[in-house]
């Protein structure tokens, strides 16, 4: 039997979380092999509910589950952690503007940014929790001794959605979908491209032929996806989100396949025009050792240089209201 790996749930007793705990637990995620330990983490008053999380996971009986530690400290919960999933964000309230919402979470990007020092060498960090891409730029500027490639924000579920909304437009199935790319914020600004999309191989373009659906609905349909699902449900996308999670994880350990790629908010580097130092989406390969590359050269047409800058800006304003907790 292989060590076990120590993964930090925050947000534990969330939603999303609900979803994604119990999978990781049962070895869905990072095998039936390899024991995990939990370290779930959880704002002082939602400790109660998170008991009751742990009291469901030991009755569980999961084989792969070797320990769980419950905390609402989290320099505490990420000592020694491999896998930190940063689910746990506060939730925009009543008259919230978008700025006092970037504060409140930037505080707690800046301390999970500096507990994530606390980490294993090996820390992979993902950030779900909204706003994410600038949520992860606080947290990887806080955290001075971890690599920056070590950050992803999540768009794996954009990416996810877009794969979703092509394959059934086409009426084929889901995996004769690649190379589809989320670009740029995890928010309605994101840019969900179909123009290096594949299906079984043959350009999108060649297979779907409403021009004004790929061009429109299509993209609109993805940005809003997330609203449309809090409309139908009551409450937003947990499950799906859950999901997206362990899919990010999945390639991060394993690989994307040859030829076809995932999408991930990373660190920029200025690739594609996306200004150094913003956490972009972006086409990205992985090679199954948690490294990645934004995958390179690909033809950027003016109609996708236009989404593009426009998520780019919101990525830079957002940055600006964040700029006093962004030591260098
Ligand atoms: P919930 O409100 O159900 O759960 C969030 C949990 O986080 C709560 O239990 C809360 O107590 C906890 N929390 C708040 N501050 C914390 C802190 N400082 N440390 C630890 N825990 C803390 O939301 P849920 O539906 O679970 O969604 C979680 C987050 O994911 C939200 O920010 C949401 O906006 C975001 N999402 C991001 C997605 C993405 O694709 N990147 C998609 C799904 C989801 O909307």
């Amino acid at each position: 039997m292989k060590q076990p790996i120590r993964i930090a749930i925050t947000g534990a007793a969330g939603q999303l979380a609900y979803s994604l705990i119990f999978r990781i637990a049962a070895g869905d995620v990072y095998g039936a092999d390899q024991p995990v330990i939990l370290h779930l983490v959880e704002i002082t008053p939602a400790m109660k509910a998170l008991d009751g999380v742990a009291m469901e996971l030991d009755d569980c009986a999961f084989p792969t589950l070797k320990g769980i530690k419950i905390s609402d400290n989290v320099d505490e919960a990420f000592d020694g952690i491999n896998h930190a999933l940063l689910v746990g964000a506060r939730p925009r309230g009543p008259g919230m503007e978008r700025k006092d919402l970037l504060t409140a979470n930037g505080k707690i990007f800046v301390e999970q940014g500096r507990a994530l020092e606390r980490a294993a060498s090996d820390i992979q960090i993902l950030v779900v929790g909204n706003p994410a891409n600038t949520n992860c730029l606080i947290a990887l500027h806080n955290a001075k001794s971890v690599p920056r490639d070590r950050f992803h924000a999540m768009t794996r579920l954009d990416h996810n959605r877009a794969k979703a909304q092509l394959a059934k437009k086409a009426g084929v199935d889901v995996e004769q979908v690649t190379n589809v790319t989320i670009w740029g914020n995890h928010s309605a600004t994101q840019y969900p491209d179909f123009s290096h999309a594949k299906i079984n191989g043959k350009p999108v373009p060649e297979v779907i032929l409403d021009k004004n659906w790929l061009e429109k609905d299509f993209i609109t349909t993805v940005q809003k996806r997330g609203t449309a699902i809090i409309q139908a449900r009551g409450v937003s996308s947990a499950a799906s989100a859950a999901n997206a999670v362990i899919d990010h994880v999945k390639s991060l350990i394993h690989g994307t396949p040859k030829g076809d790629w995932v999408s991930t908010s990373v660190l920029s580097d200025g690739s594609y025009g996306v200004h150094e130092d913003l956490v972009s989406s972006f086409p990205v390969t992985m090679d199954g050792n948690g490294h990645w590359k934004i995958v390179s050269d690909l033809d950027i047409t003016p109609f996708s240089r236009e989404k593009l800058d426009a998520t780019i800006s919101e990525m830079e304003g957002e940055k600006l209201m964040v700029k006093d907790i962004l030591p260098d």
